[in-house]
Parts: structure tokens; sequence; C-alpha cells
């Protein structure tokens, strides 16, 4: 495996340590927060890792059980095995909507939905459970049970909580495909688990610019007949092709006489599984990782309700689209199961213009605002004045997610968002965690621009290096935690006896669950985050393998190889660079780059279209033929003058014809 580089993790740790300020949490915010200090927080920590069984046998209640747990937990991460709240009973769709049915909460808006245009449509909990009921009610006329695969290919509309939550009604396991994923991607991910529903809308709609969404599922199913029944949102009315006996409308659906019916929720075991999503590794194809009921319910709603210190009258907006698992556990699950009010918005942060956030932020007045670096530095760059033009005075906790946030952005985000005076929570966490494991806690931490803080509770982590051995302080190395928690990914799709998942997260250092990021922990004992040390790219937040793109590129008939590399980008934190070798004597035709990007765009989706190709004779490989990525990364970055050791290259003379090509 192409795994481990130290090298890219020193380079970040230059770029990280420039800003020394530090934000102590504000009084007034720490007075009323649900964990009111340090002292609060170091205490419950340790309790929460020296008895974790008694810890989470206590915060379990956070959720309601039909029947309760015989024992908190049985895991063990060299088999791996991993099992949380063993025999309880509950349901997820239950627990987001209908115990909220019976007190003040039912008349309080549980979804407040802006699209592209601006149009605000609101669901109260009474109402979200009418149209969840409804679907489920749908989904099992259409003959779907209790472990069947259904996948949502859908865009930021509430048709997309809906039917996520009418599968979890019902205990069919959802498989949501990013809206923004090309027909190719959606039908890897479709396949795999052997979905036979698919759910769908004529088109999306972000940015102004409309997505083919039912086009791109004919395209993917047409050669895969395992799709019996396809149901199609009306969004924009576009004309769309409907197969007769397999495709049915959302809106007709829904109004069949005998929809109404009240069908009971599906009691689950805590181990069922609760959805699959896709997520890119450094080899290979996209996994489905895999999430069951009990435990991820129960770590999303409490880091939900304690990371954004969640109180009933606030209104909790988080951009994230709900095809990437921060949507599902800070959009769908952590909130809903809180009793929150959640925003969810179609559109892009720039459009109609750059100030489409903070237009939001007013309207709407949103409390507490989660966004993605990528963003943050995108809107910075169009200036203060586009924040400036609205008061923003509802805000009282800003956050980041999905990639190190850079010192500059922080501040910014901080200053002219936050006006100086809110705190602002850097959560780390990935797909398999389910939930955030390394964050500040608004009234408790201090914060220093670029730090993502302490674990949260039950969670522990720590930084190796290559020998496996704790690094000092300030050394960096690898990430990894060591015990369970209750969030964490119960394996892959298609892997029942846990081969694939032991390989991927527990066997570099046996027993330890293996991140794939670098980090190093401060003399304060903070935590600094420095990116995948693995061939995982993240582009804008978004999480791509470099593997996956190359083989989209070479997957056209004319390349012969492709190898590719990030480089710092100063919007999208990481670029992708392409070093495309062509069929052996071919010329480069003209337009040939346009062609590739769009090869790519065809194969995974427009966000991995590689911003830089240079074509070359030849790539530099070892005499085993490994190709040394550390050159490339070297080149992309312009780090040119200092390439290293070169004469382990099998034909070291390609490192000229590549430098002098450079992009
Ligand atoms: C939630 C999510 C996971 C990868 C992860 C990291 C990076 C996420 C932060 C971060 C630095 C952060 N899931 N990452 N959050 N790096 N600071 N606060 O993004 O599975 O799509 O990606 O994202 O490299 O391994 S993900």
């Amino acid at each position: 495996m192409r795994q481990k580089n130290p090298e890219k993790m020193a380079e970040t740790i230059k770029v990280l340590t420039e800003e020394k300020r530090l934000f102590p949490p504000p009084q007034e915010f720490k007075e009323s927060a649900h964990i009111k200090g340090m002292e609060e927080y170091t205490a419950l920590y340790k309790e929460s890792v020296e008895d974790p069984e008694g810890f989470w046998d206590r915060m379990a209640g956070i959720v309601d059980w039909t029947k309760k747990w015989d024992k908190v937990f049985e895991c063990d991460f060299e088999k791996p095995e991993i099992k949380w709240f063993l025999g309880g009973r509950l349901n997820a769709a239950y627990n987001c909507i209908d115990r909220h049915l019976k007190g003040f909460r039912r008349n309080k808006a549980a979804l407040i939905w802006e699209s592209d245009e601006g149009e605000v449509k609101t669901y109260t909990y009474q109402q979200l459970s009418r149209e969840v009921n409804r679907f489920a009610n749908v989904l099992k006329k259409k003959g779907a049970t209790k472990g069947d695969r259904i996948t949502i290919y859908l865009s930021m509309i509430p048709e997309l909580v809906i039917a996520a939550l009418a599968c979890a009604r019902i205990g069919a396991i959802h498989n949501v495909v990013f809206g923004g994923f090309s027909s190719a991607s959606l039908r890897e991910r479709i396949s795999d688990c052997a979905s036979n529903l698919v759910i769908t809308a004529d088109e999306g709609v972000r940015g102004g610019k409309s997505v083919p969404l039912k086009r791109n599922t004919d395209e993917a199913i047409a050669d895969y007949p395992c799709v019996e029944n396809v149901i199609v949102v009306k969004r924009t009315g576009a004309g769309v092709s409907m197969t007769e006996g397999r495709d049915t409308w959302w809106h007709e659906e829904i109004s069949e006489p005998d929809i109404e019916e009240i069908s009971e929720p599906e009691e689950m075991d805590s181990e069922d599984p609760l959805f699959i999503l896709y997520t890119s590794g450094s080899t290979g194809k996209p996994k489905g990782v895999l999430h069951t009921t009990g435990g991820y319910l129960v770590y999303t709603a409490l880091s939900f309700k304690w990371i954004f210190d969640y109180k009933d009258e606030d209104i909790f907006f988080c951009t994230a689209d709900i095809g990437w698992i921060t949507g599902h556990s800070y959009v769908i699950y952590g909130p809903l199961a809180c009793g929150a009010t959640c925003l969810i918005f179609e559109g892009t942060p720039t459009y109609p213009e750059p100030d489409r956030f903070w237009e939001i932020v007013d309207k709407h007045r949103v409390n507490i605002l989660y966004t993605a670096p990528t963003a943050i530095r995108a809107l910075m760059r169009y200036g203060d004045e586009w924040v400036k033009k609205h008061s923003l005075a509802s805000l009282r906790l800003l956050g980041t997610v999905g990639e190190p946030i850079n010192p500059k952005a922080w501040m910014w985000y901080h200053e002219v968002v936050g006006k100086g005076r809110l705190p602002i929570v850097d959560t780390w966490w990935q797909t398999e965690t389910g939930g955030i494991l390394i964050t500040p806690l608004p009234g408790a931490t201090t914060l220093k621009p670029g730090s993502a803080g302490r674990p949260f509770f039950g969670v522990k982590p720590l930084v190796l290096t290559k020998e496996g051995k704790e690094a000092g302080s300030n050394e960096g190395g690898y990430l990894v935690i060591e015990d369970s928690w209750p969030g964490i990914l119960r394996g892959t799709y298609g892997d029942p006896e846990k081969k694939r998942m032991k390989e991927l997260y527990f066997s570099h250092f046996p027993g330890l669950f293996f991140t794939g990021d670098g980090a190093r922990i401060d003399g304060d004992g903070d935590y600094w985050l420095m990116g995948r040390i693995d061939d995982v790219l993240n582009v804008s937040g978004h999480r791509l393998g470099t593997a996956e793109i190359e083989s989209a590129l070479a997957s056209h008939l004319d390349v012969s190889e492709a190898a590719v590399v990030g480089y710092p980008h100063e919007v999208k934190g990481e670029g992708i660079y392409a070093f495309v070798v062509l069929r052996e004597g071919m010329e480069v035709p003209g337009g040939f780059e346009k062609t590739l990007g769009g090869q790519v765009k065809k194969v995974i989706s427009p966000i991995a279209r590689p911003d830089k190709i240079q074509f070359t004779t030849g790539l530099p490989k070892t005499r085993s033929g490994k190709i040394m990525r550390r050159i490339l990364r070297k080149i992309a970055g312009g780090r040119t003058e200092d390439l290293g050791d070169v004469s382990t290259l099998a034909d070291p003379s390609v490192v000229d014809e590549l430098v002098k090509g450079r992009k």
C-alpha cells in the first residue's frame, strides 16, 4: 500500500503554526453551555475513558429504546468485532420524529428548507411525521422490507430527509448517493449493494443550474435489470422519460388512498444496519461504510447536543450535502434525534451572489452555522463587504468540518463572520467514525486557530511514530484510536467476514483503529490535524481516492498510464494534478486535456476533474515498478529544487522531463 508519508506531515506543520493567539470561551457562553468549562470537560472525559461502560450506559438514555440493552459493548479491534448496546431495541426514525410528537416539539419546525431560488418550505415535526409515514407506506407497497438496500439519488430537497427516515422507519438500509456523482458512479454504488429500489428526482438544482438526476439514473440502471422500482420526485417539472412498470412519481405514490394509514416503526436490534455510505480510500473502488442503529444514534445525538451546545430554541444550519457523512450525522440523525430545527439549503454559497449564506442566516435567524473551510476560503476571497451587508446578529456558534482549516481562514471566520465574539468548533472526524471525535467544546475549550482541540468523551486517540511508539509532544505521526466508541463503522458492505475492514482499518497498528490522517499533539494536549497520509485527496472537503481518478483517466483508450497527486490549492485546499502517459508513439491531440477532464467527470463526478494535466512520456518509478509519488507531489507543488533522492529510480531522466513540463 502507498500509505505512509511523513514528509507530507512535516510540510503541513509549518503552515499550521503561524497564529499564536488564544481564544478562551466567552463568559456568558460558558455559563449557559451544556459543558461549562475545562474542569467539567476534564472530569467527565476522565470518567468516560476510565469507565466507558458506566459512562455510555448513562448516556445511551439520550435516545428512546423499546427494550433496554443487556450489555453496553463488546469490542475487540484485533478481530475486529464491534457491538454496542447489545440486545437493545429501538427505531432511528421513531427517535428522530415520533417521540417528539408527545410534547411541545410537535409544532416545532423540524426542517426549514430553502431552495436554490430562495423559496422556503417548513416542516414541523408533526408534518414531517406524516410525510415519513406516507412514504414508508409507499416503500412497503413496493415490497421493501427490513434489510433491503434502497438507493437515494437526490439533491438537497426535503424528500431526501423524508426518504432516508422512511427507510429507517421500515428497517431498510439507505444508500444515499451524492447528487453530484455521475451515472457510472451511481451504477457502481447501486450494484455493489444490490439495491433494487432507487429514489431520484427529475432534476436537481444548484447554483442556477440543473442536474439531470433521472437521466443519470436511467443510464446507471440501463444494463442493471435488478432495479425494479424507481420513484421520481418532481422537482423542476422537466420532461423525463418514465419506464412503464418501473418508474412512478413520488407525488402520485403518496396520494394513494390507503397511504395515510399509520404504520408502526420496525423495531430494530441495536446492531441492525441503518445505512451504507460509499467513501473513497487509498486503493480500489469506493467502499460501502456500514453504520448500525443504536450506537450510531446515541453517538450522533450526544455529540450534536454537546459540541454544538444545542438548545431547543436554536436554528442549526449545516451546509453539508446529505450525500456525505456530515449530512447524515449532523443534518439528519444527530439534530433530529435531539428535536432540533435544521435548516437545509439546496444551493451554493455563491449563487446568486457570494452572500447567500449570510442572507440565509439573517433571513432565518440562524444560531449555529456549520460549514467547510473550503467554503470559508472561497467566500473570504470575495471580500468582507459581502458579509458586512448582513447583521448576522442571531449567530452564537460557528463550526467547521472536512479538512484542516488554515489559521488565516479561521481568523477571518472568527473576526468577520463571528465579529470576534463567537466560538468556533473545528470538528475532526470521518465517514468511518460516524460522528465527531476530536473537537473543541464551545463553553470549555480555549481555542487555537487551526487546532481541533481535544477528544470527545469516550474517545482515546494516540499519535504514533512509524515504529508504533507514542510520538513526543509536537512530533507528529499517525493518528490512531485506541478503543471503540459507539459511532464507529461496523464493516464495509459485502465483507461479512470483515477481512477488508480489518485490512483497511485495523492492520497498520494491530488492535488500533487507523485513521489515515497525520496529527500532532502540542504541549497543552491539543490536537493539530495534518491531512491524509495515504493517497486520498481532500478537494474542497470532498474525499477522493487518487486511484479512482487514475483509473478514470486510464479508461480512455489513448491513455496508457496516469498518476494523480494533490497540490496545495488556495481555495480547494487540495487541487488535483494528473500526470498522463499516452499510448506509445502518440502525439498529444489538440484539446486533449479537456477530453480527459470530461472523461473523469463522466466516470466519477465534476468534483474529480483534474485542475492540471501534464502529459509525459514516462513516470518516475522504482525498479520494482512502484510510482514514486513523493517526486510527483513535489513537482506538482512547485518544489522542484528539492526532489530528494532520485537514484533509486529505474530511469532518473524522466524527472527532468517532468520538471520542464510542469504546469
Ligand atoms: C467528516 C468528513 C474524512 C477526512 C479525514 C480528514 C479530513 C475532516 C477535519 C479533517 C482536519 C478537520 N468525513 N477532515 N475534518 N481534517 N480537520 N476538522 O469530512 O470521510 O468525508 O473525510 O477529512 O483527512 O480523514 S470524510
